[in-house]
């Protein structure tokens, strides 16, 4: 197997990865803390292009002003020795006591203004390391008590925080864009905006919509008990995929954050393809960072932390070679057109037909043989079996 990454592969992990110490509710660190400096080193000769970081991951909270420009010096200065690009930048409003009812929309308001400030002082940062994407996690933006938030007064807040921080970003002339990354619990009860869904309605209401997009992340969408690869499929559909966080997930209960592929490794197939294969003519669908949002499982040392991000890389292009092979196989493409996949592609109505030509049409509906078509198989199952066979290294 040659699956060996490059930069070409736009391959991107968070300093919040790797740098885990792997501290749970449960028990303390397992690993020392990891040099940001090292991170990117070792990053960048595992052949990743790119590393993301929340402000405190590599400005550690509450630092002068002398200390925070000698951390992002030292950081640059790795950048330019090996190449490593920063793509996304992030704020943390989720660790310090003071976002323990969130940030954005906080029942304080004295932490809203304070959040905002953070968020305001980290794009700047961003724009600085010429990041393109600027996520956004609202992970303590919710409530455990239903009576204790009220969610429309949220929404408003959540809105207004948004709006502010675009046309910040318009006014500087930033070439940045936003992206909300929805989960539905953890830490908070319940989360606001917990899925794709529920973010691209809110991004709607939004005064420049056309700005913030989402950061969908497969363990999210997954602990709802939703299909990622949909979701996915919905965002580009709509144009808003801006960002991607690839991980592994087992089910519905806490967030694990396990590698990508070491959940549901078949719809992980089926979304590697869409992201490769899904765009026109086959082209790929979506052409920005592949970004591993991870944690080294706590049984690692750091020898176990670097196999675990190669893991992340390997699984994707071998996941990506066996998506071209299952394309290229003819028994598949018979299969996909006897399962009348792209006959989807064709609009239910002829080149300026109107409903009442519908209507008019007899085949259509007095005439059709419903009893027949009603008996036609999809074949649906012998198509996924060849999936599973590619995916098995059986073809
Ligand atoms: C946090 C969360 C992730 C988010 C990060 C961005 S931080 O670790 O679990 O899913 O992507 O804020
Ligand atoms: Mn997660
Ligand atoms: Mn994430």
């Amino acid at each position: 197997m040659t699956a060996q990454p490059t930069p070409a592969d736009k391959f991107s992990f968070g300093l919040w990865t790797v740098g885990w110490q792997a501290r749970d509710p449960f028990g303390d660190a397992t690993r020392a803390a990891l040099d940001p400096v090292e991170a990117v080193h070792k990053l960048a000769e595992l052949g990743a292009y790119g590393i993301t970081f929340h402000d405190d991951d590599l400005i550690p909270f509450g630092s002068d002003d002398a200390s925070r420009d000698q951390h992002i010096a030292r950081f640059r200065k790795a950048l330019t020795e090996t190449g490593l690009v920063v793509p996304m930048v992030t704020t943390n409003l989720f660790n310090h006591p003071v976002f323990k009812d969130g940030g954005f929309t906080s029942n304080d308001r004295d932490v809203r203004r304070y959040a905002l400030r953070k968020v305001l002082r980290n794009i700047d940062l961003a724009a600085e390391l010429g990041a393109r994407t600027f996520v956004m996690w609202g992970g303590r933006e919710g409530s455990e008590y239903d009576l204790a938030k009220d969610i429309r007064a949220a929404l408003d807040r959540y809105r207004e925080g948004v709006d502010l921080l675009a046309s910040y970003v318009l006014d500087q002339g930033y070439d940045l864009r936003f992206a909300i990354e929805p989960k539905p619990n953890e830490p908070r009860g319940d989360i606001l905006l917990p899925t794709v869904g529920h973010a691209l309605a809110f991004i709607a209401s939004l005064e420049h919509s056309d700005m913030v997009g989402l950061n969908p992340e497969v363990g999210h969408e997954q602990m709802a008990g939703l299909n990622f690869a949909h979701g996915i499929a919905q965002a580009l559909w709509q144009g808003k995929l801006f960002h991607i966080d690839l991980n592994g997930q087992r089910g519905i209960k806490y967030d694990q954050d396990l590698v990508f592929g070491h959940g549901d490794l078949l719809n992980a197939f089926a979304l590697v393809d869409l992201l490769e294969n899904g765009g026109p003519g086959g082209a790929p669908a979506y052409d920005g960072p592949r970004h591993f949002d991870y944690k080294p499982s706590r049984t690692e040392d750091y020898t176990g932390v670097w196999a675990s991000a190669a893991a992340n890389m390997r699984t994707y292009l071998l996941l990506k070679e066996r998506a071209a092979a299952f394309r290229a196989d003819p028994e598949v493409q018979a299969a996909l057109a006897a399962s009348k996949v792209s006959e989807l592609s064709t609009p239910t109505l002829n080149p300026g037909e109107t409903y009442t030509d519908l209507l008019a049409d007899r085949s259509a509906f007095e005439e059709l043989d419903v009893d027949a078509v009603a008996g036609r198989g999809f074949g649906f199952v012998h198509l996924n079996q060849l999936a599973v066979e590619h995916l098995l290294g059986a073809r």
